[in-house]
């Protein structure tokens, strides 16, 4: 409780804030993450094959057959009060910016304006071969494991999950725009990432270097626990809440 308070006065007090965030968010609206013991998706699927361009190239059919059951889970669910708080530290926060690692839309869906998806969307395919961007489509719900044969595009390419795949660069604009935020914040806020993949997980130590105080969300220990001034253990739905209550009491009690 006693970081609770720290945290939320950092966080009033801030100029500029980042909220880096990652799968653990969603996982409360029924996401699997991806390294979680037991539920994480790459506990029961082999990264290599679904989630590199090569997997793509070698079998089409199994790699959009997985994202297209993904996005029909993602399109079942809805954003909780983690995304919610996030929304609501952006509506507070008057230069606030949200970095996300996630594929899903629940930001967008709880209110946040405008988010960097550093890894891509599922809600933005295009085509493998000239790059041209494909409309989503409605989906056909297909059941988990289902192979899917990709829509093709005008120049006969396979349409591909909008995704950034190991191996891939990071989309150039939003890591610039990132990094450059991270570098400038007062407070960046990290929630529910394991802090493992990179460049984005360099996003909170470019924060933490440059002066800004590093806060982490998260239930369990991260290597982003050496970084962060302020760990709050727990659950993003349960946190974030009491963080913007703590933070902007008087407002939280007028209901804005
Ligand atoms: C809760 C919670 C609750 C649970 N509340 N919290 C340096 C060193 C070593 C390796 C590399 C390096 N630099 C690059 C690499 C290689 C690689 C990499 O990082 N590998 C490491 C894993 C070893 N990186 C790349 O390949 C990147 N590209 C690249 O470097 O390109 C170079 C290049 C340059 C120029 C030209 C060409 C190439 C690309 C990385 C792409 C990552 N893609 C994925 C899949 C996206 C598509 C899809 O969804 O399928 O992105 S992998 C996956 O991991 C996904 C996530 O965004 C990302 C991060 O995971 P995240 O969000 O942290 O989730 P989890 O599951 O790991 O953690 C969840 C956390 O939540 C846990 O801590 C829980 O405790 C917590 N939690 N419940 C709050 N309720
Ligand atoms: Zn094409």
């Amino acid at each position: 409780m006693v970081d609770v308070r720290e945290a939320a006065k950092a966080l009033a007090g801030a100029r500029r804030v980042v909220v880096f965030t990652g799968a653990g968010i969603s996982a409360e609206s029924g996401v699997p993450t991806f390294r979680d013991a037991l539920t994480g998706l790459w506990e029961r699927y082999d990264a290599q094959a679904l989630a590199t361009p090569q997997a793509f190239e070698d079998d089409p059919d199994l790699v959009w057959g997985w994202y297209e059951w993904r996005r029909s889970l993602i399109r079942r669910v809805h954003p909780n009060p983690g995304h919610e708080a996030v929304a609501a530290i952006e509506a507070h926060a008057p230069h606030a910016l949200v970095v996300t690692q996630n594929v899903d839309d629940l930001h967008e869906r709880a209110g946040s304006r405008a988010p960097i998806h550093l890894h891509g969307s599922l809600f933005t395919p295009r085509c493998a071969a000239c790059s041209r961007p494909a409309e989503p489509g409605p989906g056909d719900e297909p059941e988990e494991g289902r192979r899917l044969a990709p829509p093709r595009c005008g120049c006969g390419g396979a349409i591909r999950p909008g995704v950034v795949w190991f191996g891939e660069a990071l989309p150039e604009e939003a890591l610039e725009e990132a990094v450059q935020a991270a570098t400038d914040c007062d407070v960046l806020l990290t929630v529910g990432t394991s802090g493992v993949v990179y460049p984005a997980a360099e996003i909170p130590k470019v924060a933490s270097m440059f002066g800004g105080t590093v806060i982490q969300v998260n239930p369990q220990p991260t290597p982003l626990d050496a970084v962060a001034t302020i760990n709050l253990h727990g659950s993003a739905a349960v946190v974030l809440p009491e963080l913007v209550s703590a933070a902007w009491p008087e407002r939280a009690a007028a209901g804005s």
